[in-house]
Parts: C-alpha cells; sequence; structure tokens
C-alpha cells in the first residue's frame, strides 16, 4: 500500500516495475531454452483492485477471497481519485505493461474512482460502489455507472465484491482454459448448493 515505492522502482522498462520486468524476463527464457522450448507458455494476467480508503476493505475482502479461490493473481491498493489522483492515474497508466488483464475499482460517496482509472487504460474496469455514507451507497452507484460515452465502466451492485472478482476472473478466462474449467465447476458447484436448499426447504417448513 505504499504509494512511493512502487513508483520508484519503475524504471526504463516500459513503464513496467523492475518486478515485472523480471517476471517477463523469466518468462522469455523458458520460453526460449526450457523443457518446453518453442511452445508457448504463459502467465495469467493480474487483477488489479484499487480502493478509495482502507474503509472500504470488507467489500474489498470479498473480492480477494474469490479471487485466492480461482488461484488468480492479485495485487491490493489504496489510491484515490482525490486524495491521490497522481498514483491513480499511475496506477492506470502502467497496468498493462506492469501485467494486469483487468482492474477492480472500489470507492463510495462521491465515487470517481473506477471512472479516473477507466480514463487513462483501455484495460476492463469494473466498478465497485461502496456503501459508505448517508445515501447507503446510491451516491457512489449513480457516480459509479453513470459514464460518458467513450470511457466505459462495468458497474456491479453496490458492495458486489464478490461479483466485481468474478467478472474480472471471466474477463481473464477469455482466454485461459483452464480457469474458464473452474468458472464452470463454480457455477455447477453453487447451482447444487442452491437445489440442496431446495430438497431440505419442505422438510423445515
Ligand atoms: N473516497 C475516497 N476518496 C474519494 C472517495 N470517493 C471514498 C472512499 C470511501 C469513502 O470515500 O472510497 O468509501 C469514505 O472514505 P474515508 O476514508 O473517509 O472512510
Amino acid at each position: 500500500m505504499t504509494l512511493s515505492r512502487r513508483t520508484r522502482r519503475r524504471s526504463s522498462n516500459n513503464g513496467m516495475t523492475d518486478a515485472s520486468a523480471a517476471v517477463h524476463g523469466m518468462q522469455y527464457l523458458f520460453t526460449k531454452f526450457g523443457r518446453n522450448a518453442g511452445r508457448e507458455r504463459r502467465i495469467m494476467k493480474k487483477v488489479g483492485i484499487i480502493m478509495g480508503s482502507d474503509s472500504d476493505l470488507p467489500i474489498i475482502e470479498k473480492a480477494v477471497n474469490v479471487l485466492k479461490d480461482l488461484e488468480i493473481p492479485y495485487e491490493v491498493h489504496i489510491y484515490s481519485a482525490h486524495r491521490t489522483p497522481v498514483e491513480a492515474r499511475d496506477f492506470a497508466v502502467n497496468a498493462r505493461a506492469n501485467g494486469f488483464g483487468a482492474i477492480i475499482a472500489a470507492a463510495g460517496m462521491a465515487a470517481h474512482l473506477a471512472g479516473a482509472i477507466a480514463a487513462n487504460t483501455t484495460l476492463p474496469v469494473i466498478g465497485i460502489p461502496c456503501k459508505s455514507s448517508v445515501l447507503d451507497g446510491m451516491d457512489a452507484l449513480l457516480s459509479t455507472v453513470q459514464m460518458p460515452t467513450g470511457i466505459p465502466v462495468a458497474t456491479v451492485a453496490i458492495n458486489g465484491g464478490a461479483n466485481a472478482a468474478l467478472l474480472a476472473a471471466e474477463i481473464i478466462a477469455v482466454s485461459d482454459e483452464d480457469l474458464q474449467k473452474k468458472l464452470d465447476a463454480k457455477r455447477a458447484k453453487d447451482a447444487a448448493a442452491v437445489l440442496e436448499k431446495d430438497r431440505t426447504v419442505m422438510e423445515k417448513l
């Protein structure tokens, strides 16, 4: 969550952090000289998770749990469109080069974070409006969903952390067959759990 360390480490690697550059370098060497030389080896894209404040953490935890279950790599940061606009922009501008495939942005109140991130990248951005004010999240919902034409934000329900992560997973899975299978298996498991409840409901009532 430190704001400047990552920025400082960014060097001349086309906007990549040193860590990202090292991973890409290793990927290249494996492809070139490793046991599977010549075969394409892909590293799964990361999901970036940005929240406007640490008070949004309970909603972010729902997203993180889904990504962990699906074994999708992720990175979490606290950047605010209003309080730390430079860092938020910097993250978005470099996200693709840093190995991200989708970004989740969660904020409450006048929630411009997802839109501000989307303005600075063509990666898919998923907005989570957070319920953190007297307006029960309606303020954040409208601020997140009402994007002007040209800069889309895929907005999930108020406090919809789990669905944001599932949508990010579906985006990554477009080019990842293993992840597609995991998502199919999860759907089947979730449906089976509902049907199990269906079987027991009559006994209770
Ligand atoms: N926020 C922070 N910077 C800009 C916005 N919109 C949001 C946070 C949080 C809410 O303001 O995402 O949901 C209240 O933040 P805090 O830090 O006062 O608890």
